[in-house]
């Protein structure tokens, strides 16, 4: 008998029978009419464990994948007690006797049929559809959270700060109560992760403001991270002090003590709006994960200290002490839970799993929801909002100034339309787009946020999970790096991983691409878009011209108000401002703002300019400027091009695309991202598959970083090089030349 779960559970039955438990512990009393309440814990405990214990056999049965258990954490149960099963909780993956407390105070819940579902991955997982082991319920508001630690700790700052805003701007699909408390759980090691520290920097400062933030952060502190040891002291020690963060302990081995701490974390959090740091000591029982051999790293004397600190152990003896049960009473819930998780486990893996490819991907796009029609924004609405520039809708704009309008303008008709970024404020932002926002709609509407982008997009995604529609700003495409696994571990995968139940619909506005006069740099003119186009579900948008700026921003909002998609939108900056195409003051890249009401540019949409067939020119962004330059210049030399501006970069829009070019007698693709994993490898790929006769060669921007000054465009596509490489594809001559 070597598993340590099979000695755990002698032991526990050994010492109970013996009368052999721990001394309690001193902390906090219960109150008197707690008793049912601590027998209650007490079974979602044991639940938790059996589940584990379960689970465990299973996988050694090739039955059940990726155990990691929640045993020693039981503590969490008297936790969740304290709480309401309407506060949104984002679970530390070891939180199934909270998942299994929090089922209690709903009728109907059968949280140990729906975890089995869950680890033997059957396609009935209610929360999954078995595509991961996650502990999550629509029911209890416990989004499932994916296994990447702290991340989820950014949008449950999101979350918390979404309730009280949620009371002022009332959004149609609201999800929490107008006095909810936005609950995360972790463990010790995960609270040095910088996405922790940031959150917690977040919510503090935050608070440090006066801002209300309900929020209660609980650290399940079991002493160590896999096999690294946190020091003695540490979380006290750099938690204890921080401005704005409440911080109370509790020893999460006794649950009066817990349930105390856990009430006091949420009165502070739900009355007085401060968010709280509950740091709950425990231990770790079985090691990291299934097969983890814990004296790899652990003497067997602390393995053995841990084991005889079985939260079982010390709940069994309070419960004798002060609820009036007996050591039998004990047992026998320990024994009918152990024989009924048995009984539903069997009947668990005999449920259907995923099937082919369609059914696991039938939830990477969230599914639509109902929105309310609207009219637009009210004429008087919008003369208050625009003020002076009322006067100027009817003439030509650039790009900045056209998406300002598309965004207030789409302010006035969406409530629930919240701004969130770095200097997008009373600045306007680096780049003028948001300027006089703040003062039309307000901070609470247009959020000055601190500098950390890890909190901008999980601020947003805790939004969106309460109803509001948040579009938040990266200042620079290159800044995206620093948050990027807020967008693809946590914003993409959502609907993925809760089957479609839990969305974060948002429009994510990035500045970006190269071709920067005189300023910047490679961090400021980053090229390369291959970390957003190869994520599953996520739509990115990228308009050449402020008009399909506008049609294009429209477009995706509604893709994120009725169909719940992530979308990010990227400007490219060097447009911004660009008045002017073929020369001076010809003013041909400004455009009359199109009102509310024009017809969107959709999804999928491309644009064309020019009807010339002996090359269709695809691009888009920067590229689609410089190619139209060169499609001129192209045409004295007697080539008849046209100019296909892609605007959707991902999903590729395919079949417009193919028409668009359909008549081509060649295809030049003009792609100002770095060669390596720029959208020319996809579109090189879509004709040799879609039309393997046709002549086809790509201009991109060399595998560089752009460097500062006059070299800025160096290794970036030009009129020129447009130009010339259509010039060598079609043949020396530069006429059109019969496909053989
Ligand atoms: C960002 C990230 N890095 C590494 C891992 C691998 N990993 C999973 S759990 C874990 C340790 C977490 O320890 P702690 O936060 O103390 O939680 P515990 O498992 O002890 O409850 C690590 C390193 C991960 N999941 N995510
Ligand atoms: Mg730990």
């Amino acid at each position: 008998m070597n598993d340590r779960a099979d000695i755990v559970h002698e032991a526990f039955r050994a010492r109970l029978a013996r009368g052999d438990l721990p001394a309690a512990s001193g902390g906090r009393k219960a109150e008197g009419g707690d008793r049912h309440l601590l027998a209650e814990i007490f079974r979602s405990q044991v639940t938790s464990r059996h589940l584990d214990r379960h689970a465990r056999t299973l996988q050694a049965r090739g039955e059940a994948f990726y155990t990691i258990g929640s045993s020693g954490h039981e503590g969490t149960a008297a936790v969740a007690a304290a709480f309401r099963p309407s506060d949104p909780a984002f679970l530390h993956y070891r939180d199934g006797a909270f998942l299994v407390q929090r089922a209690q105070q709903v009728p109907g819940q059968t949280p140990v049929w729906d975890m089995l579902l869950s680890f033997a991955a059957s396609a009935e997982d209610p929360i999954s559809g078995g595509r991961h082991k996650v502990l999550g319920s629509k029911a209890l508001n416990v989004p499932p959270q994916t296994s990447t630690i702290a991340s989820h700790l950014p949008k449950a700052v999101g979350a918390a700060f979404s309730i009280p805003l949620a009371n002022t701007l009332k959004p149609e699909h609201r999800a929490y109560a107008r006095d909810a408390v936005a609950l995360a759980s972790f463990g010790d090691a995960s609270v040095n992760h910088s996405t922790a520290q940031g959150a917690f920097n977040t919510a503090g400062w935050t608070a440090y403001r006066g801002t209300p933030l309900p929020l209660v952060l609980v650290c399940e502190d079991n002493g160590i991270g896999i096999s690294t040891k946190t020091p003695g002291g540490w979380i006290e020690a750099s938690i204890s002090g921080r401005p704005g963060l409440h911080y109370l302990t509790c020893n999460g081995l006794d649950i009066a003590d817990t349930l105390a701490a856990a009430r006091e974390a949420e009165a502070i959090a739900r009355r007085r709006k401060r968010p709280v740091f509950l740091h709950m000591t425990c231990v770790r029982l079985y090691g990291h994960a299934g097969s983890d051999m814990q004296t790899a790293y652990m003497t067997q004397k602390e393995v053995e200290a841990a084991e005889a600190n079985d939260p079982l152990l010390h709940s069994a003896g309070l419960l004798i002490e002060t609820a009036g049960l007996s050591k039998e009473d004990c047992l026998s819930i320990y024994d009918e839970v152990d024989a009924q998780v048995a009984a539903v486990a069997e009947e668990a893996i005999q449920r259907p799993k995923l099937g082919g490819a369609a059914e696991v991907m039938a939830s990477l796009i969230p599914p639509r929801r109902g929105a309310a029609p609207s009219n637009g924004p009210s004429k008087a609405e919008r003369e208050a909002a625009f003020g002076i520039d009322a006067r100027n809708l009817d003439t030509p704009q650039h790009m900045a100034r056209l998406v300002n309008w598309a965004l207030t303008d789409l302010m006035l008709e969406h409530r629930e339309i919240v701004l969130a970024g770095e200097d997008i404020g009373p600045k306007g932002g680096v780049y003028n787009v948001t300027a006089k926002l703040h003062e039309r709609f307000g901070p609470a509407r247009v959020i000055n946020t601190l500098l950390d982008e890890q909190t901008i997009l999980g601020l947003s995604i805790g939004l969106a999970h309460n109803g509001l529609l948040p579009i938040p700003e990266i200042q620079f495409l290159a800044y995206l790096h620093n948050a990027e696994d807020q967008l693809r571990g946590e914003a993409a995968t959502l609907s993925f991983f809760s089957n479609g139940q839990f969305t974060n619909p948002m429009v994510i506005r990035i500045a970006g691409l190269g071709y920067q006069r005189g300023f910047g740099g490679h961090f400021h003119n980053d090229n390369s878009v291959a970390v957003i186009r190869d994520i599953p579900g996520v739509v990115l948008a990228c308009p050449s011209n402020g008009r399909d700026a506008v049609l294009m921003l429209r477009e995706s909002l509604r893709l994120a108000r009725e169909e719940q998609r992530v979308v990010v939108f990227l400007e490219p900056i060097a447009r911004y401002m660009t008045r002017d195409l073929m020369a001076e003051k010809d003013g041909l890249w400004t455009f009359v703002y199109p009102p509310p009401g024009d017809p969107a540019i959709g999804l999928g949409e491309v644009g064309v300019h020019g009807e010339g067939r002996d090359l269709g020119i695809v691009t888009y962004g920067n590229g689609v400027f410089l190619s139209r330059q060169a499609q001129h210049d192209l045409a004295a030399k007697g080539v008849a091009a046209r100019v296909v501006d892609l605007r959707w970069l991902a999903p590729l829009p395919e079949a417009a695309l193919l028409e668009a070019t359909a008549d081509c007698d060649a295809v030049l693709i003009v792609d100002e991202c770095r060669r390596t994993g720029s959208q020319s490898e996809a579109l090189m790929t879509l004709f040799a598959e879609a039309r393997p006769e046709l002549r086809v060669a790509r201009e991109t921007a060399e595998d560089s970083f752009i460097p500062l000054g006059r070299a800025a465009t160096a290794t970036l596509p030009s009129r020129e090089s447009i130009a010339e490489a259509a010039v060598a594809l079609l043949g020396r001559s530069g006429k059109r030349r019969k496909l053989s």
